[in-house]
Parts: C-alpha cells; sequence; structure tokens
C-alpha cells in the first residue's frame, strides 16, 4: 500500500514541476488592438501575448476569479497596475517601446502572463 502512496506522491511532485517549471502555454498572436483577457481559475487566458514594439496595445481583463488573489494586475516594468472588478472589463493600454518579454502578475505573483513585444 505505501509504494502506492510513494507513487502517487512522485506523480503529483512531476505534475507540479510540470506545471511551473516545463509547460509554456501557447503564445497568442493579437488580433486588432484589443485582447480580451480572462481571469479565472489561477490563470490569465491567454497567458502569453505577442505585440509589435512601439504600437499600443489595449489588454481587457475580464475578472470571474472573486477570491483577493486576482484583484490586481500589476505590469511592474511599466510602472502599471489597477484594481480588477469581478465580472467586469477592466481595459488597460500601454505602448512598449523595446522588445523584449514583459511579465505581468497579480500582487501575490501567482497569476502570470508575459507580454512578449517583437
Ligand atoms: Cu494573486
Amino acid at each position: 500500500m505505501i509504494w502506492l502512496i510513494n507513487l502517487l506522491g512522485l506523480a503529483l511532485m512531476l505534475a507540479i514541476v510540470w506545471w511551473f517549471w516545463i509547460a509554456k502555454p501557447a503564445t497568442t498572436q493579437r488580433q486588432g488592438d484589443t485582447v480580451d483577457i480572462l481571469v479565472d481559475d489561477g490563470v490569465y487566458t491567454p497567458s502569453r501575448i505577442e505585440t509589435p514594439v512601439n504600437q499600443p496595445i489595449t489588454l481587457r481583463f475580464l475578472r470571474k476569479d472573486a477570491s483577493p488573489c486576482a484583484e490586481q494586475v500589476i505590469f511592474s516594468d511599466f510602472d502599471i497596475s489597477a484594481e480588477l472588478p469581478v465580472d467586469d472589463y477592466k481595459a488597460i493600454t500601454l505602448t512598449p517601446q523595446e522588445k523584449g518579454e514583459y511579465d505581468f502578475t497579480c500582487q501575490m505573483q501567482m497569476y502570470r502572463g508575459t507580454l512578449i513585444v517583437i
């Protein structure tokens, strides 16, 4: 019986490692100037968004997760943070001026997304 519990523990550890360090969500190319991002279940969907340099992009966050964890979104590289209302859209417009990858997170950094500027 012990071996079964050990095996389950090992499988769980592998799943955690996979989830946090290996799995890379698909990258979303923007269509138009606006990208809608769903905030729910601990993830931003989409969480990797590609956008061209020097072009304004509007990210519209729709927060479905009412837990306090989801209540803020922070773009630390752009000095932008915003409160997200539950069940409503919050739009953030920014114009990235350098190529690179810029993370956006909740205040605890459990929700994570990346803006990929190309
Ligand atoms: Cu959080």
